[in-house]
C-alpha cells in the first residue's frame, strides 16, 4: 500500500506539477483556508447553513455491476439536504441514499470561491463542481469515471477514506465498463491493507479542509466513515481525452490509453497508433449501432491484448454477471453509436494528438 504525500498550501504551488506530470495522487491541506467554505468544517454549521438546499439523491452507486434490473430502474428523488440527513438518522431514509456526484446546487456555489484554486489550474472558468452528500457507512463501490478529467475532492465536513489504484492494475480488478466487480466495502480492514498491496493502491482519510488529487482515469473507491459533505471540482482534459469520452463506450482499454498518453513521450507511437485505429474503425460506414459496437468491441480486446488486460477471464466472475455485463454494455453503445450517419465523424486532423495535459 502506498501513503499520500500532503502538502501545504505553500508547497502546493511549486510542487503540484510534479504530482500531475507523474500522475501521482496528492492531499492539499487548507485550500479554502482563507474562504467562507472553510468556516463549515463543522457539520451541524453547514447543515445549517444549507439545510433548504434542494438535492437529488438515488439509492446505489454501483448498478452496473450488480443486478441488470437494477441498471434500469434508478430512481432519483428530490429531497433539501436537512430533511435527508434527518430521514436518514431516524431511519426513515434508506441508509444508501446519496447525493452523488450531482452538479453543485447554486447555493453551495455562491459560497465558494473559486480563485483559490486559481494557482493550481490554468483556467479556473472550466472548473466543474459537483456535491456530494452521504451518510456514515456509505460508500462508492470502486470504479473509474469516462470523463478522464483531473479531480480535485474538496471535504467540506465530516470524514471520508479514499482509496485509489492506477489504471495499470484493471486486470486484477475484474473490470465491467468503468466499475470493478470488486466490493472493497465488503473488505476487512486487514482485507483491504492486503489487497492495496497487490494492486499496489494508495489509501488515505480525508478530514474537513482536506482536497485530495485525483489523476485523470484513476481507480477509486471511497468509504464515508462519518456524515458528509463534499465537492469535486472537475477539469482539464485534452481535445483528445474529451473525444474518447464522448464518442466511445467506456472499457479499460481506452483507460489505459488516456493514462498511457500522460505518460512518457518515447512510449506513445503504439499508443497513438491505437488511438488512430480506433478513430478510423468509428469512422467507418455501418448498417447499425450493433456492428459499430462490435467493430470497436473488437479493436479494444485487441488493446486489452497489447496492454495484457484479460478481463473475461477473471477467476472470481460468475458467467450469468458476465453474460448481464455483456449485455448491458450493448444496450449502453446505443447512447454513442446510434447516429451512426455519416455526419458523425471524427477529423482526425483537427485533434492535437499530444496534447496531454
Ligand atoms: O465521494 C464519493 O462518494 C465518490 C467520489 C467520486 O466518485 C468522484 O469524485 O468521482
Ligand atoms: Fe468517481
Amino acid at each position: 500500500m502506498r501513503n499520500i504525500n500532503q502538502l501545504h498550501l505553500n508547497d502546493a504551488k511549486s510542487q503540484f506539477d510534479n504530482y500531475i506530470k507523474s500522475r501521482t495522487p496528492v492531499v492539499f491541506k487548507g485550500l479554502f483556508a482563507e474562504s467562507f467554505l472553510e468556516q463549515l468544517t463543522d457539520f451541524n454549521t453547514a447543515l445549517d447553513r444549507w439545510f433548504n438546499v434542494q438535492l437529488s439523491v438515488c439509492n446505489e452507486h454501483f448498478y452496473d455491476v450488480r443486478r441488470y434490473e437494477d441498471a434500469c430502474t434508478q430512481v432519483y428523488q428530490t429531497v433539501c439536504l436537512g430533511e435527508f440527513f434527518q430521514k436518514i438518522r431516524e431511519k426513515s431514509f434508506n441508509p444508501r441514499l446519496l447525493s452523488s456526484a450531482r452538479v453543485a446546487p447554486k447555493d453551495i456555489v455562491a459560497d465558494l470561491n473559486m480563485e483559490h484554486m486559481a494557482f493550481l489550474v490554468d483556467d479556473v472558468a472550466e472548473i466543474r463542481p459537483y456535491f456530494f452528500a452521504g451518510a456514515k457507512d456509505n460508500f462508492a463501490h470502486l470504479h473509474y469515471d469516462g470523463d478522464y478529467k483531473h479531480v480535485l475532492h474538496y471535504q467540506i465536513c465530516g470524514r471520508k477514506t479514499f482509496v485509489l489504484i492506477d489504471p495499470t492494475q484493471a486486470r486484477k480488478l475484474l473490470p465491467s465498463r468503468n466499475w470493478s466487480c470488486v466490493s472493497l466495502e465488503n473488505f476487512t480492514p486487514s482485507d483491504l491493507h492486503s489487497f492495496l498491496d497487490m494492486v499496489d493502491g494508495w489509501k488515505i482519510t480525508l478530514e474537513p479542509g482536506d482536497t485530495i488529487y485525483m489523476p485523470p482515469a484513476f481507480w477509486h473507491y471511497v468509504a464515508y466513515e462519518e456524515d458528509s459533505l463534499s465537492i469535486a471540482f472537475r477539469y482539464g482534459r485534452s481535445k483528445l481525452a474529451g473525444i474518447l469520452s464522448t464518442k466511445f463506450h467506456e472499457d479499460v482499454a481506452l483507460q489505459r490509453l488516456v493514462y498511457e498518453l500522460g505518460g512518457p513521450a518515447d512510449t506513445h507511437s503504439e499508443i497513438l497508433r491505437h488511438l488512430k485505429d480506433l478513430i478510423e474503425i468509428y469512422n467507418r460506414q455501418y448498417q447499425d449501432f450493433l456492428h459499430k459496437f462490435h467493430s470497436i468491441e473488437a479493436k479494444y480486446r485487441e488493446i486489452r491484448a497489447y496492454f495484457d488486460i484479460d478481463i473475461n477471464s477473471g477467476y472470481f466472475f460468475a458467467p450469468d454477471v458476465i453474460a448481464e455485463n455483456t449485455n448491458l454494455r450493448m444496450l449502453r453503445s446505443g447512447h454513442y453509436y446510434s447516429d451512426f450517419d455519416k455526419r458523425n465523424v471524427i477529423d482526425v486532423l483537427s485533434i492535437p494528438m499530444l496534447d496531454n495535459r
